[in-house]
């Protein structure tokens, strides 16, 4: 890896400070000496509440400024006053399903914001390193399986639309003007601090709830066929910082390389909580029941489904092993681990805090 050499003092501006990446690079970066400064949104998480950097210690550790990122004057201003070295562009409308309720709001987030910041480099700043935080929904329901950086784009969502406009974007500015401007193509990845409208989290924080007795109710869940190809976002955002110290710019798929369904999912967290589980039925009238108890845990609920779903998402980061000598650390057994293990702690001390 060459480019940038010696991090120390660097400055690197995070949008999307409050997400679950920006918390996990935020440590990364400090831990490399980086002054760190993260961008919230108007009417978003403020940094009194933003409770991934508190759980990760981070609060005091960042600089955090508020700025509509659609506003392209403000984003001018955000430049100028922070003059970063490297910019990664995380903040984004990111859920995939509630982006079919509000298309033009998901379009501006994502596509409109990283055109402004784009614009502003090339005019303001074009020594600064820039990342965008591209994915694997832009894939769609490619016939290409595995996918990998020439796989064609087949978007199934709002969401996914706009990520392969910001895409082509950064990538343009990449080609027609020189600038340093990459796009990581991440599939999934998860973490204790994934947010809980996500499936993964969801499954993890119910099933510990529902075997503690803090909730009757079976967990219901949309298409338990889909398939993800999920990761760890602590090696994710590993992957990131490494694009940006490469010697020239160019666009990296990061993935795990295997695939399982959201009913697998449900096995493996069942599993490491000690639960066994029986499906039975089909399509919606399909349900786990818990062979010890005899209650149903999980049922299905169509609306759950989405309007179109992407087809089998397998990624193949085989440029990014052998440009960055970037892989993953983490399994999907063990993430599932880890998350269920944050889960308990996180539910115990609740329930320790409400007895004090
Ligand atoms: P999160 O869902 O944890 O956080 C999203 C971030 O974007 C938050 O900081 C949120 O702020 C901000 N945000 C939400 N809505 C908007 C909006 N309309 N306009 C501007 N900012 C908004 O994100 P992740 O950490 O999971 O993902 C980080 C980035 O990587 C996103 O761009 C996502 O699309 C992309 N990505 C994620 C993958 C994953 O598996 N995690 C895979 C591939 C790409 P607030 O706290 O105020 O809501
Ligand atoms: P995804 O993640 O759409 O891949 O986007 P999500 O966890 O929302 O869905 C994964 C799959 O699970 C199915 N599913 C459910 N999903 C949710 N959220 N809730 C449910 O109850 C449920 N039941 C089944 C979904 O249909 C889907 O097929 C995430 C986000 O982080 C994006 O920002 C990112 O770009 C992609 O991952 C890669």
């Amino acid at each position: 890896m060459s480019g940038h050499s010696g991090t120390g003092g660097r400055r690197a501006l995070i949008t999307g400070i409050t997400s679950q990446d920006g918390a996990y690079l935020a440590a990364l970066l400090l831990d490399k000496g980086y002054r760190v400064t993260g961008t919230l949104r108007p009417g978003g998480t403020p940094i009194s509440a933003a409770w991934r950097l508190a759980e990760m210690g981070l609060t005091g550790r960042v600089t955090s400024v508020t700025v509509d990122l659609t506003d392209a004057r403000a984003v001018s201003w955000l430049l100028d006053d922070h003059a970063p070295d490297e910019i990664y562009h995380l903040a984004a409308h990111s859920s995939v399903h509630s982006s079919f309720h509000v298309p033009a709001e998901t379009f501006a987030s994502n596509a409109v914001s990283t055109t402004n910041l784009l614009e502003v480099i090339r005019t303001r700043h074009p020594e600064a390193r820039f990342y965008h935080a591209s994915t694997s929904e832009m894939f769609g329901d490619a016939p290409e399986v595995p996918q990998r950086e020439t796989t064609l784009f087949r978007p199934r969502s709002p969401y996914a639309v706009a990520k392969v406009a910001a895409h082509q974007m950064t990538t343009l500015y990449r080609l027609a003007y020189g600038l340093f401007c990459v796009n990581g193509i991440l599939f999934n990845h998860e973490s204790p601090l994934r947010g809980p409208e996500f499936v993964t989290a969801k499954i993890v924080r119910r099933l510990v709830r529902w075997q503690g007795g803090a909730e009757d109710a079976p967990i219901t869940l949309g298409r338990l066929d889909a398939r993800r190809d999920w990761g760890y976002a602590g090696d994710y955002v590993r992957g990131m910082w490494s694009m940006l110290q490469a010697g020239a710019p160019d666009d990296y798929v990061l993935a795990s390389g295997c695939t399982w369904s959201v009913r697998d999912f449900v096995g493996l967290t069942a599993q490491t909580l000690g639960l066994r589980l029986e499906w039975r039925g089909k399509g919606t009238a399909e349900t786990a029941i818990d062979l010890d108890s005899g209650r149903t845990c999980v049922t299905v609920d169509a609306a759950l489904f989405r309007p179109a779903e992407v087809g089998e998402l397998r990624g193949d980061s085989g440029l990014a092993r052998e440009r960055l000598g970037w892989s993953p650390t983490v399994d999907l057994p063990a993430l599932v681990a880890m998350m269920v293990a944050a889960e308990k702690a996180r539910q115990a001390a609740a329930s320790a805090s409400i007895k004090g």
